[in-house]
């Protein structure tokens, strides 16, 4: 009996170090978390999906990015992303829906809670609180008049 009661207390005591002194853990909102969010409203299917995440160190959004998709795979499906020496990775798509910027204006616009960011997803550092932010996004400038898209068979909106 006393054996399984040092068990247990280790076994709490383990937990509590790994997580931290506050019990905060990925999929919780607390103190050290920011919420990682991915949203379109242009192309049916719509989603706006989001999921809290445990500040790891330093790690970029990208690195949670991928996180999601291992956690939540129905919600966080896929993305692809092209690598770019100078500003790392550039997010083309993300559950199936692309962008087109030069023929449609569409783009995934990178968002926190206050402002579109001026770094990419692999330099962006989450903070606590933080409110990260993926959007499907016409540039007004290269919008066209028409209101409808249609999703072509490359997740392209034509
Ligand atoms: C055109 C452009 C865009 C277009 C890209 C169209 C496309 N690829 O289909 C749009 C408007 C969609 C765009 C989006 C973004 N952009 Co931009 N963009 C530019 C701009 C004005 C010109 C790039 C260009 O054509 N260069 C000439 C060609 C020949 O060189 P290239 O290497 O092939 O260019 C490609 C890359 O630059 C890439 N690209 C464009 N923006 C970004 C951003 C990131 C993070 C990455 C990895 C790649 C990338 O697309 C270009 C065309 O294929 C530059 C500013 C500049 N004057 O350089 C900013 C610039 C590159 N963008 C920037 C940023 C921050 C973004 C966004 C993160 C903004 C946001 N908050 O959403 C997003 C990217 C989000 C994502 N999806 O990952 C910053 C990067 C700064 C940094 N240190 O990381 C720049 C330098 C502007 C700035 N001064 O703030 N962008």
């Amino acid at each position: 009996m006393l054996k399984l009661s040092v068990l247990g207390v280790a076994l709490i005591a383990l937990a509590a170090w790994t997580e931290g002194n506050t019990g905060c853990r990925n999929g919780m909102v607390c103190m050290e978390s920011f919420t990682y969010t991915v949203t379109n409203h242009l192309i049916w299917p719509y989603f706006n999906n989001s999921i809290a995440f445990k500040i790891d160190g330093n790690k970029p959004v990208i690195h949670y990015m991928q996180q999601a998709c291992e956690m939540e795979p129905k919600q966080f499906i896929n993305f692809t992303a092209t690598y770019y020496h100078q500003y790392g990775y550039y997010i083309d798509a993300i559950n199936g829906i692309r962008d087109n910027y030069y023929n449609n204006g569409t783009y995934w616009e990178f968002w926190n809670a206050t402002t579109a960011l001026n770094v990419g997803v692999s330099y962006y550092i989450p903070s606590p609180g933080d409110r990260v932010l993926l959007k499907f996004t016409v540039d007004s400038s290269k919008q066209s008049t028409k209101r409808h898209y249609k999703r072509t068979a490359n997740g392209r909106l034509s």
